[in-house]
């Protein structure tokens, strides 16, 4: 095997000597003559997967931008999803899978929005068979001064590296670059224009694109990004199934298309309270606002009385122990979704995410947990529902302290 493998390697070496470098218009594969150019990004590998979806609009609106102000032939962008590899929260093998983003989102309605495609895509696009040298890497750090001098002007510029990255190139092992430089970077992603379009490069990653901000948070835009990222349509009928049958609940909103969707605020949900509690990490990390078990359970009770509903749907990465202190002292009906060992080795931790999002995101109240963005991304989805705010807006407070409840971030269309 080691034997096969080096003789690979030498081969792979040896096929690319002589280009080290693609230009568009230069032939270094079999498909290399479209015009087409490719964008790569990864985000810092601790991160969870709800801020690895909010770092996606940021491309994503990129792409879209990009797409809109077509000039040139340099600007001819597809931005490659970054396959869902070894996440610092959910349980892999020691081998690394590479689960395309298709697993938890429609990737017809995704590229409604802006031009995407899955990693396998632009493997077959560029037919490299032994392997992918990738023509520009820029490791995005932020500027060393910013917080000392207060500079927060948009600004970019390549400099030394801040500390010794680890690039992982998506856990490939024949994905790799031998042009790599920092970028150190402070603005909205949407400013990485200027560099894509100076360059000309045929396939660019940016890693630690996390630094790089979102171009306007809140506007018609994002929300329209947002629409887009529509769930994989089997997870959402496995949630469907499971509130027809533990939570009397069965209402469907939204057309088939985001892009049909219209204003609304009359949505009135399924009878039931929907919570999601954020354990694990967060009680190390945010000790201070992570409230305890029995209030929590007290806080659930109140809400059920004064919402006159008797029952409730817990989300929560809580080990099952920990569920069970939870919803021992609830005096009403408490459900969790749980799916059997086949259906969760089948979707995945991140499809089991997504479902217990889909099921709080039809409550007819929420409240989830204070600065989670797993709270933020339900808050999102039930303002696309089109629930009244105050149905939505809430997280649990910890106990004797000031309880600031989440920012409104409004749906625009
Ligand atoms: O989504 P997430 O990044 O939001 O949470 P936070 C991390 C992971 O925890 C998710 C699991 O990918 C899920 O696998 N998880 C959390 C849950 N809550 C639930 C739940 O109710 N149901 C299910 N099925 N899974 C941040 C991270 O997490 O926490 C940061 O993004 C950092 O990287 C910080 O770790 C401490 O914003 O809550």
């Amino acid at each position: 095997n080691c034997l096969f493998e080096f003789i690979l390697l030498v081969f792979f070496a040896f096929c690319n000597c002589s280009q080290d470098y693609c230009h568009i218009d230069s032939d270094c594969g079999p498909n290399y003559g479209s015009k087409d150019r490719y964008l790569l990004y990864d985000v810092n590998p601790p991160e969870g997967f709800n801020l690895r979806r909010d770092v996606y609009m940021r491309f994503a609106i990129l792409a879209y931008k990009l797409k809109q102000s077509k000039k040139d032939e340099l600007n001819n962008f597809k931005l490659v999803l970054p396959p869902w590899s070894r996440l610092f929260h959910w349980k892999y093998n020691a081998e690394p899978e590479h689960i395309p983003w298709g697993r938890f989102f429609d990737l017809e309605s995704l590229k409604r929005f802006a031009p995407v495609i899955e990693m396998y895509e632009f493997f077959d696009a560029i037919n490299q068979t032994y392997g992918v040298k990738i023509d520009e890497v820029y490791v995005l750090q932020h500027f060393k001064d910013m917080f000392e001098t207060g500079n927060f002007k948009d600004r970019m510029q390549i400099e030394q590296c801040a500390q010794k990255y680890q690039i992982n190139y998506f856990f490939y092992k024949n994905v790799t670059s031998n042009n790599v430089k920092c970028l150190s970077y402070h603005g909205p992603a949407t400013k990485l224009s200027q560099l894509l379009l100076k360059s000309s490069a045929k396939t660019i990653l940016l890693d630690h694109a996390e630094v790089a901000l979102h171009d306007m948070f809140g506007d018609r835009t994002y929300w329209q990004c947002r629409r887009s990222m529509r769930f994989n349509k089997d997870l959402q009928k496995i949630a469907l199934d499971f509130r027809q049958k533990y939570l009397n609940s069965s209402d469907e909103f939204l057309p088939e298309n985001w892009e049909d969707e219209k204003p609304k605020r009359s949505t009135k949900g399924g009878p039931y309270l929907g919570v999601h509690l954020r354990r694990r990490d967060f009680l190390r990390g945010r000790a201070h606002q992570v409230p305890s078990i029995n209030s929590i359970t007290q806080q659930i009770t109140n809400l059920l009385e004064k919402l006159n509903l008797s029952q409730v749907f817990i989300a929560t990465d809580a080990d099952e122990d920990e569920y069970r202190d939870i919803i021992k002292n609830i005096p009403f009906k408490t459900q969790r979704y749980t799916p059997d060992s086949e259906t969760r080795e089948k979707i995945k931790d991140g499809g089991v995410a997504i479902i217990d999002q889909i099921i709080c995101s039809h409550a007819r109240y929420f409240i989830g947990t204070y600065e989670s963005t797993f709270s933020f991304r339900i808050q999102e989805e039930r303002e696309i529902l089109g629930f009244p705010p105050d149905t939505t807006f809430n997280c649990f407070c910890k106990e004797n302290t000031e309880c600031p409840q989440p920012t409104r971030w409004k749906i625009v269309y």
